[in-house]
């Protein structure tokens, strides 16, 4: 049974994984009217394991004896002014979510929320994860620059990041 306490903390982590998934749908839109078609597809594919995070939370927290809450989300910001500078931005979030989730891992261990901890290692290896592909993106952007063949070639490239990420996306 899960403790008030312990509840109110996942139910806002249901919230930032909502929100996630929204600004990575709102980052894929903007990619696609672009005609940047493997960068959206994999920020529609971002969206989507976000959802799953979002959906792995409620069910842990109705299964353990609490209720999920589906709260009001914030709308994503729509503008950026670069594709550099939304790479950025995803890896910022992805530093956010890392944190969110230590925080949540801590409030688990000092309420001795054994299993809570336990179910929370899948999302701080998710997040080790996550933030690695994020790195990885972002110091390609660098190094391609304004370079437009090169950014051609990042497009086209990153669809195949999608593919095997999809691949090897845990349940
Ligand atoms: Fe990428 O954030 Fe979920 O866990």
């Amino acid at each position: 049974m899960l403790s008030k306490s312990i509840e109110n903390a996942l139910n806002k982590q249901v919230r930032i994984e909502a929100e996630s998934s929204q600004i990575y749908l709102a980052m894929a839109i903007w990619a696609e009217v672009k005609g940047l078609e493997g960068i959206s597809s994999f920020m529609y594919s971002q969206s989507d394991e976000e959802r799953e995070h979002m959906l792995k939370l409620v069910k842990f927290i109705n299964e353990r004896g609490g209720e999920a809450h589906i709260s009001e989300l914030d709308a994503p910001n729509l503008k950026h002014k670069t594709y550099k500078e939304m790479f950025e931005k995803l890896l910022e979030h992805e530093i956010f979510v890392s944190e969110s989730i230590n925080e949540l891992v801590h409030i688990s261990l000092q309420e001795k929320d054994y299993a809570t901890h336990n179910f929370l290692q899948w999302y701080v290896a998710e997040q080790i994860e996550e933030e690695a592909v994020a790195r990885t993106i972002l110091d390609k952007v660098k190094m391609i620059g304004d370079d437009k063949g090169g950014l051609y070639l990042f497009d086209r490239d990153i669809q195949q990041l999608t593919v095997d990420s999809a691949a090897e996306t845990p349940e």
